[in-house]
């Protein structure tokens, strides 16, 4: 900010909205032209001037600006210059990455001046994992020194802003890129070996997929934000996106991810094909077809992949339209369904629906097929859905589903 010198004081015109609202606060009288020193509407006029040039203002911002001019007023009847801009930051911020979608940034204020300091915002630009451009931080305490920015998208360069609310504040900002990123699924494993690496779609010569999803960003989903959820408190921090791998992560004190596909929905007969690995205990892990509709059970629920994280067999449940819960096809966790290394190693698994069988394969091997009996290939039409649930032994426990892609193929 940039306040006239004294020897240039001068009449200000018309200066916008702040100006007009500093004026009926304080009651002032009409302005008129003059020669130094000014008199209290000319500053007035000329500190609204001289900061809507350079300012877009919030209450907190007018509430602190309107005190300062009142002070100076009061205190010398508007016969010197206000105070000249003092300075909250005199260096930039700090940006540390923490892993590919988090940075933190931290900043000092050492021997700065923080007079009129009332709090600070923190603000990035870019875009996020959930899609939401430029953002700025509510009014954050005067005491805060640190802010970490969350859900951030994987290999991209993002300006950090500390900004003082304080009259004269100067934004400072730091800028870092996130790391991770990579398109390749990874191939090492908590328990060593490189997990399966066929897949349905070849064996089965399925062509190309309709749709990929490959979790370089949370782009097409809903994380859901449930406290209340019987099967755990649902966070969308849980669902978190690392190195193009999405990390659902379900914690000891019962928080864990759900997602919802918003992108994919009025899929009633196809095929989908993932590539998982879950670790952990307690916790169940699902994938899940859900009708669009919401009507359930009257439109059926195809649980695809349910299995305790980590365990030995992939299974499932495919609930039949129009029925209580209980009646469903639970798919049997042998052969195929029971690769090497288990779950808590990578494997694709797939599962094709049309209207008079249901398929499974793990790795490209075929696994079990159902015939539809009644209206069990019926319902939808279905989105999917990713998720870490406490079905009775979660609490206590920590386990993360693995999903490095999703994808589509048509019948
Ligand atoms: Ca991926």
């Amino acid at each position: 900010m940039k306040f006239l010198s004294p020897g240039r004081w001068r009449r200000v015109g018309a200066v916008g909205a702040l100006s007009a609202l500093i004026a009926v606060t304080l009651g002032a009288g009409a302005a008129s032209a003059q020669s130094t020193p000014p008199t209290r509407d000319e500053a007035l006029a000329a500190i609204a001037h001289a900061r809507a040039d350079t300012y877009t203002y919030n209450q907190a911002h007018i509430r602190s600006d309107l005190a300062i001019v009142e002070a100076y007023v009061n205190s010398t009847g508007g016969t010197t210059p206000p105070p000249a801009a003092s300075k909250a930051l005199s260096t930039n911020p700090t940006c540390t990455v923490l892993d590919a979608d988090r940075v933190r940034v931290d900043w000092v204020t050492g021997s700065d001046d923080l007079s009129g300091l009332i709090g600070w915002q923190v603000s990035r630009n870019g875009t996020d994992d959930f899609g939401t451009g430029t953002w700025t931080s509510e009014g954050l305490a005067p005491a805060v020194r640190s802010w970490t920015f969350n859900s951030l998208v994987a290999e991209q360069t993002y300006t950090f802003s500390v900004i003082p609310a304080q009259v004269g504040g100067i934004t400072r900002t730091c800028t870092a890129s996130t790391g991770g990123g990579i398109t390749t699924p990874p191939t090492t494993t908590p328990g060593g070996g490189t997990g399966g690496t066929g897949t349905a779609a070849a064996t089965q010569n399925w062509g190309n997929p309709v749709w990929t999803d490959e979790f370089n960003t949370m782009a097409g989903w809903e994380a859901y934000n449930d406290p209340g959820s019987q099967h755990g408190v649902r966070k969308p921090e849980n669902c978190v996106i690392v190195s193009g791998v999405l990390e659902a992560r379900a914690e000891s004190n019962r928080e864990t991810c759900g997602m919802a596909s918003t992108a994919h929905r009025g899929q009633l007969y196809g095929r989908w094909e993932a590539r998982v690995k879950s670790v952990g205990s307690g916790w169940k892990t699902l994938q899940i077809l859900w009708p669009d509709s919401d009507v359930w059970p009257r439109d059926g629920e195809r649980d695809w992949q349910e299995h305790t994280a980590g365990s030995s067999c992939f299974e499932g449940f495919i609930h039949y339209p129009n029925h209580d819960p209980q009646v469903q096809w639970q798919v049997p966790g042998t052969g195929a369904m029971c690769p090497s290394g288990g779950t808590s190693t990578w494997h694709n698994i797939a599962v094709e629906f049309t209207s008079s069988t249901i398929k499974f394969w793990v790795d490209g091997v075929a696994g079990p097929t159902k015939q539809c009996d009644a209206d069990l290939c019926q319902g939808g039409p279905y989105h999917p859905t990713i998720q870490v649930d406490d079905q009775g032994s979660g609490n206590g426990n920590t386990a993360t589903l693995y999903v490095d892609y999703l994808k589509f193929y048509n019948l």
